[in-house]
């Protein structure tokens, strides 16, 4: 349609154009192996991946670990989630040549009195059901916190320890 084209070529308008009318979104309730709360998470479809938002309240202060996992299953201690999210069969870390896993993103620092929003984007993964990298997949995915930081290359955990809180992303 050569009006579109034209449209598209003198103005921004032409990606919005292309969204739904409503963002696609998803959460995520964060709860430790005890059972309790600690924190939201907020995901919302962008033209480019994911952008998370997430709350945390009373979380456990220090250096940890923040990974997207491939089931959607939260049973303490959280290794019923799986390992990380990785359709592309990818090496774990941002440091790795051959990475990284969709699921990877950067330590959380967790302040002395355990409350932090972070935002974050994530351009490798996907709120859209069919596409190879959704989050909604066969199995669902989760959000998972772990023990220690993610040293971004040992494959395929990230050397991050225990895992300890998870939420289920749903929609
Ligand atoms: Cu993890």
């Amino acid at each position: 349609m050569p009006i579109r084209r034209l449209f598209c070529a003198v103005s921004m308008m032409c990606g919005l154009m292309a969204l739904p009318a409503h963002a696609q979104t998803a959460k995520a309730s964060l709860k430790d192996a005890q059972g309790k709360d600690v924190g939201q998470v907020q995901l919302t479809q962008t033209p480019h991946g994911v952008l998370l938002k997430m709350t945390l309240k009373g979380a456990p202060a220090g250096e940890r670990a923040f990974h997207i996992h491939s089931v959607g299953k939260c049973e303490p201690p959280f290794t019923s989630a799986g390992p990380h999210f990785n359709p592309a069969s990818h090496k774990h870390g941002m440091e790795a040549k051959e990475g990284s896993h969709a699921g990877d993103m950067p330590n959380l620092h967790i302040p002395m009195n355990g409350d932090l929003v972070i935002e974050i984007a994530n351009p490798m993964i996907s709120l859209v059901k069919g596409q190879p990298n959704s989050l909604f997949d066969a199995d669902g995915s989760a959000i998972i916190i772990h023990a220690g930081a993610d040293d971004y290359k040992t494959d395929p955990t990230g050397n991050a320890g225990d895992r300890i809180a998870c939420g289920v992303v749903t929609e």
